[in-house]
């Protein structure tokens, strides 16, 4: 079985590089650990006016600690903070964005949530998708799963023993049927509702959680598409364009998939601040080709 350590080693990475990759992937652990102790809401709100949960700020707080110690990174971005935190005297040049604690309203469930990551290494958290040198996230599930891309292909590894090990990759998603949207269908656009009704017409199958990371890692691996769209209401969805889309964005590309915000490439679009919304489609290129295709009614 390959390890991880052993993986980044066939990589181009830079040692530093790899030591941050490492080092943030392995607070699974006392993340997983504070599961238990930290199922409480905070009381507080995040900077998009969502309630925070007591382990969400938890989380972040304690990779942000991580990050700052290892004085490897310049800028952090988090979703749930409202500003970018700054390290100028960094002595390596990356930058992470981050959702700390992605779908963690299902904890209290004991439903499956994650960890997501993007690292830039021009030390600016606001730029392109395209831009990522890492995107990676920690799903916490039956298995603590590390999905990894440092720009060639994507890995899957499982922690084992305190030690991440290679399952499958390089990873190619597939055309697969499933699919999954949030928002209420009342008040899905009348495009949105079209695309799902040639989706289930062609035989889709619904799957959804509510945890981003967990939704699109079954896509990842079975193929279909995860939406969060625009709605009647709210043109500009639910999902953050810097700490969700970007960085599994991202990983799709990597893995032969595409994401979109209905009508263009989300790993092109600037964001203009760090909780910026965006609508979300991403999945198997061939459903996204098919939605950014389908004419206004
Ligand atoms: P957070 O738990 O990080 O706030 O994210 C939850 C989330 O943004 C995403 O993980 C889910 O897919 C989506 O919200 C679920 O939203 P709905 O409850 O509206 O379906």
């Amino acid at each position: 079985m390959t390890t991880l350590r052993e993986y980044l080693d066939t990589t181009e990475c830079k040692d530093s590089l790899k030591e941050l990759i490492e080092l943030i992937a392995m607070q699974a652990v006392p993340i997983r650990e504070a599961f238990i102790e930290n199922q409480s809401y905070a009381g507080t709100e995040n900077a998009s006016g969502e309630e925070q949960a007591a382990l969400d700020v938890w989380s972040d707080d304690h990779i942000t600690k991580i990050l700052l110690e290892s004085n490897l990174v310049r800028e952090i971005a988090s979703e749930e903070k409202d500003d970018i935190v700054k390290n100028p005297d960094a002595k390596e040049n990356y930058a992470v964005v981050m959702d700390p604690l992605d779908g963690s309203s299902l904890i209290q469930v004991n439903l499956c949530v994650g960890t997501i990551i993007g690292i830039y290494d021009n030390g600016n958290a606001l730029s392109l998708g395209d831009e990522l040198r890492t995107a990676m996230y920690m799903l916490y599930g039956p298995m603590t799963v590390l999905t990894l891309t440092v720009g060639d292909g994507v890995y899957i590894f499982a922690l084992k023993d305190g030690v991440y090990q290679m399952m499958q990759g390089p990873v190619s998603m597939p055309q697969g049927k499933i699919y999954g949207s949030g928002g209420l269908r009342k008040d899905w656009t009348n495009e949105h509702g079209d695309f799902i009704s040639i989706i289930e017409k062609d035989g889709g199958k619904l799957r959804y959680s509510g945890s981003f990371v967990a939704d699109f890692h079954q896509i990842l691996k079975y193929g279909g598409i995860y939406c969060y769209p625009a709605t009647i209401n709210n043109s500009i969805g639910k999902l953050r364009l810097v700490y969700e889309a970007n960085p599994i964005g991202f990983i799709a590309k990597q893995a032969g998939g595409r994401i979109s915000d209905g009508k263009t490439d989300l790993l092109k679009k600037v964001p203009e601040k760090p909780s910026e919304k965006t609508p979300i489609y991403v999945g198997s290129k061939n459903l996204i080709e098919q939605l950014e295709n389908i004419k206004i009614r």
